[in-house]
């Protein structure tokens, strides 16, 4: 079957592509298209065209996988300017989501209809890209400037309603789509509009704004090369003529689709969508129903997680011990939601709406009914172990049990229960109303109904989700402590704290290990660590951190840890330094100068080492899981593709042969190379 056909209703034309799942514009699409309006133009009865889409969406783009493979004619570039030429009106009929290369055929239409409840946006950024069929000639010519720069930087989509204030939209359809974009062809044939190009508006040079922009940007978009190249492009819309423009897009496109940057974000594309599949669930497997959330436990997490559920409109009961400390929670989920009010996230109507789903309760039995509870108390395997005995007494038999640890073993914790088949972890990240991630841990007895409920869910909360087995620290944890470790000890042989902070901000985490963990509190990791047994860390690592704790020293909430804050100056905290040295003497370790290369690959192939470990040992299904789960949950640069892809690019024999002199260096105990990663190095 074709995956272009062509309607004709009296004298218009409907061109509809029909490419499952989100008509991607893969080369038979493109092809289809170019021979439709071939067809189109070669007959004289045709006055109007509409170019629509059946399914679920308008196009979402160019199709990603054919990104590195031999072009083949027509080209997105050849197929728009095909249509450019095209002197009967063009209507763009959207639904669902135009992206990329599919809002640029759309920009390339001359009149826009769309639904209600579609979206458009060049998202291409997120891709290491910029839009390569006109995009950043056609939007500013369309809507200003600094509107598209907005939008072609952030990638971020708009909704119908803005598309009609920006003006990219002529009308709004709020149902029947294809029957009004009809009627709207046919009031253009009989008003006799024109083809109304848009590489024909005028475009003011705004050579002030770009420069301005660049800077508004530099901090969110710091190593990326996209957004620069998407500046770049769209000046030259500014100052160059409409054709000229195209070539300075076209070779910027090119330039960034070549290079690394794109082919690791292009990865973590594919790599998300690839960690919510799962051998043995499909789309058959049962999933149960779930319209009651219950919360246990009112903290930081609890809270974070029941706005996770309210702002998708489940009704949540969260469970405190006291009605103090209901209070408190209902105090501190209304503080998160003024807060989205106060930054334009949301509207006070929305807020009253979210927040009207929320009860607070100290019983039991008032969530008996909730048809997935997720447990957020104190990280102690004693309490963890009473709350499931009592939700199993309580709960109804189908109700999935999910813990938040984010360390405990979840096998234990299920063993209280009569059902551990409807146990698992749902692991969320702190704020975990923000943060993208979700890890779901599956049991060893976790029933595959379980574990797709959890997927699905998942998505119906925007999270991206990982499978992990039950090992300490799951997979986000456990390979953040190898990258903490290797930051201590490096404090203890010479480097100091600015120094390795630095290193890492360089490579591209959105901050050094030190400054996060004066951030977050230097106090949970050192609580943390109280409970474990000496095999499980390395105690000389942490010396530091629990000596400062013990001082009072716990970050940023007390004025001092690694840094001294004093009134918005940070600087570093001497204390550390005379920490270090009394903790080198004291581990005989002897003090040198470390190069910089050393803190970067010490601390970036401890994580490697221990991402291909747990790949190895089947706690994560696939390499790229472990590149979601260390770029979602901690900011590892995505244009660097996550930890395991990283490796390969660099080289995996190079980084088992370090690994070897970091082993003979420091001792195996750390740094035996995964038999995994020795194997891939020398395929
Ligand atoms: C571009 O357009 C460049 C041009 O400017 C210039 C060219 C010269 N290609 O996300 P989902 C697959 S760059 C290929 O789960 P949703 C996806 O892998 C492109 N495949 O659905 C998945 O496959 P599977 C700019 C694609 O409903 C399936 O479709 N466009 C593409 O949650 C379902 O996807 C973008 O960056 C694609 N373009 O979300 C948009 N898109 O089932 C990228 C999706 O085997 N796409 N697939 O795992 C999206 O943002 C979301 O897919 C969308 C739907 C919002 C559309």
């Amino acid at each position: 079957m074709s995956v272009v056909s062509t309607e004709i209703n009296n004298d218009i034309a409907v061109i509809i592509i029909d490419n499952p799942p989100v008509n991607a514009l893969s080369h038979a699409v493109r092809e289809g298209v170019s021979r439709a309006f071939v067809d189109v133009e070669a007959r004289d009865d045709v006055r109007a065209i509409i170019l629509c889409c059946a399914g679920r969406t308008f196009c979402a783009g160019a199709d990603i996988s054919e990104f590195g493979k031999p072009p083949k004619s027509p080209s997105l570039p050849e197929l728009i300017d095909q249509m450019d030429k095209i002197n009967i009106p063009l209507i763009a009929a959207i639904h669902g989501t135009a992206l990329g290369g599919g809002f640029e055929l759309a920009l390339c239409c001359h009149y826009r209809i769309l639904e209600a409840s579609a979206k458009v946006g060049l998202p291409e950024v997120n891709l290491g890209l910029i839009p390569g069929a006109g995009g950043t000639q056609r939007l500013p010519r369309l809507i200003g400037v600094s509107q598209a720069l907005d939008m072609i930087t952030s990638g971020k989509p708009v909704s119908a309603e803005k598309t009609l204030a920006l003006k990219i939209a002529d009308r709004i359809s709020q149902n029947n789509l294809k029957q009004n974009a009809i009627t709207f062809a046919e009031e253009i044939i009989k008003n006799k509009q024109p083809a109304k190009r848009v590489s024909d508006l005028d475009i003011k040079d705004n050579s002030e704004v770009f420069d301005i922009f660049a800077k508004k940007i530099a901090a969110r978009t710091r190593g990326f090369l996209a957004p620069a190249a998407a500046i770049e492009a769209v000046k030259a819309a500014t100052t160059l003529s409409f054709k000229e423009g195209l070539m300075v897009e076209r070779e910027q496109f090119i330039k960034l689709v070549e290079g690394a940057q794109s082919k690791a974000q292009c990865h973590l594309f594919f790599a998300e969508r690839e960690a919510a599949k799962v051998p043995g669930i499909d789309k058959n497997t049962a999933v149960y129903d779930i319209g009651q959330v219950a919360v246990i436990g009112g903290g930081i997490m609890g809270c974070g997680i029941a706005v996770s559920f309210l702002n998708k409109m489940f009704p949540v009961t969260l469970l405190e011990i006291s009605p103090d400390a209901c209070g408190a929670a209902r105090q501190k989920i209304t503080n998160i939601y003024d807060s989205s009010v106060k930054k334009g996230r949301i509207t006070e109507d929305q807020k009253e709406k979210m927040l009207a789903g929320l009860i607070l309760t100290c019983e039991y039995d008032d969530i008996a009914n909730a048809d997935l509870v997720i447990e957020a108390v104190f990280e102690k395997m004693e309490i963890k172990k009473q709350v499931f005995e009592k939700l199993d007494s309580v709960m109804k038999p189908t109700a999935i049990l999910a813990t938040n640890t984010s360390f405990l073993d979840i096998n234990e914790i299920a063993s209280v229960t009569s059902r551990p088949q409807n146990v698992l972890g749902l692991h969320f990240f702190s704020p975990a109303h923000i943060m993208p991630l979700l890890e779901i841990v599956r049991t060893d007895h976790t029933s595959n109904e379980t574990l797709a409920t959890a997927l699905k869910l998942a998505k119906m909360v925007g999270k991206t989700a990982v499978i992990s087995g039950v090992c300490y620290g799951f997979i986000a944890n456990r390979m953040s402590s190898c990258y903490g470790r290797e930051a201590g000890l490096l404090l203890l042989e010479g480097a100091d704290v600015e120094q390795v902070d630095r290193v890492l901000y360089e490579f591209g985490m959105p901050m050094g290990m030190f400054t996060m963990l004066d951030m977050a509190g230097i106090d949970i990791g050192v609580m943390a660590r109280e409970k474990l047994g000496p095999e499980l860390y390395d105690q000389r690592a942490f010396a530091i951190h629990t000596a400062l704790v013990k001082d009072g020293n716990k970050g940023q909430k007390t004025g001092a840890g690694f840094y001294v804050y004093d009134g918005g100056q940070k600087s570093l905290n001497p204390m550390v330094t005379e920490l270090a040295k009394i903790f080198a003497d004291a581990f005989q370790i002897t003090r040198r100068t470390i190069s910089d290369k050393e803190i970067e690959e010490r601390c970036i192939f401890a994580l490697i080492n221990e991402g291909f470990k747990i790949v190895e040992e089947g706690i994560a299904l696939r390499a790229s899981d472990v590149d979601v789960v260390y770029t979602s949950a901690f900011g590892f640069p995505r244009y660097k593709g996550g930890p395991l892809f990283y490796a390969e690019q660099i080289g995996l024999d190079y980084v088992v042969r370090k690994i070897n002199e970091f082993a003979k260096m420091h001792g195996e105990r750390w740094w035996k190379p995964s038999n995994l990663m020795i194997k891939l190095a020398t395929k």
